[in-house]
């Protein structure tokens, strides 16, 4: 398997987070994110969305969405497991990981902001609206997880919702926001204790 990806990106990091904790090797491509530009349309045969991180499969065609993707290698390698058995426990579960991945990273996408500079707004507005968006989704995600127990996001294992939210707090330093999420970085220390959190960090060198 190959796959595709952005550097520095944490949607990519997602996946290969997800990779390691599941022992699958991949070959990795990452290629470098494109700040300003129109999407990457020389990856359209792979992912007509122009988006990574992608998946090329060994029998053939891909895999695109990094949520798609997880849920993918959790049915091809259920262990170690990444959801609960529990029906409702697996939904909130599913709630928290699409509260970062639909309502928080697609709006500051590199994409999204290179919009809002063609619009006319200035570099700080366009930080700005990225460093809100991020904290009020943060903030939601702080809130999802006040009834739950740690040190990871949903007790005792990690799970999907570490492997989305780590990655997004990484993206939250590098805009500059404040993070006054005591839950949240609690569940992030614990899974940076993980080789397969820290092995993969968009800034080690073997993950360029
Ligand atoms: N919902 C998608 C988001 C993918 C995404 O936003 N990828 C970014 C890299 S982090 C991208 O390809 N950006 C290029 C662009 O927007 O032009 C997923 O989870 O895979």
């Amino acid at each position: 398997m190959r796959l595709h990806g952005y550097i520095p990106s944490s949607v990519t990091w997602r996946v290969r987070i997800a990779l390691a904790l599941k022992g699958v090797e991949v070959e990795t491509l990452l290629h470098d994110l494109p700040q300003d530009g129109p999407r990457n349309l020389g990856h359209v045969s792979l992912n007509p969305q122009g988006l990574m991180p992608i998946l090329e499969l060994p029998e053939g065609g891909s895999l695109t969405q990094s949520l798609a993707i997880v849920e993918w290698l959790e049915e091809m390698w259920p262990s170690p497991p990444l959801l609960p058995p529990e029906p409702a426990q697996r939904a909130r579960m599913r709630a928290f990981t699409l509260a970062i991945a639909c309502e928080t990273q697609p709006l500051h996408a590199a994409g999204v902001l290179a919009r809002l500079r063609a619009a006319g707004l200035t570099e700080g507005q366009v930080q700005g609206w990225a460093r809100h968006a991020i904290s009020e989704g943060l903030e939601a995600c702080e809130g999802l997880l006040a009834d739950s127990p740690g040190p990871f996001c949903f007790g005792a294992r990690v799970s999907l919702a570490d492997v989305f939210l780590v990655p997004q707090l990484y993206a939250a330093r590098r805009f500059g926001v404040q993070l006054a999420f005591p839950r949240l970085l609690s569940a992030e220390a614990a899974s940076m204790t993980l080789p397969a959190f820290r092995d993969t960090m968009p800034e080690t060198p073997d993950a360029a």
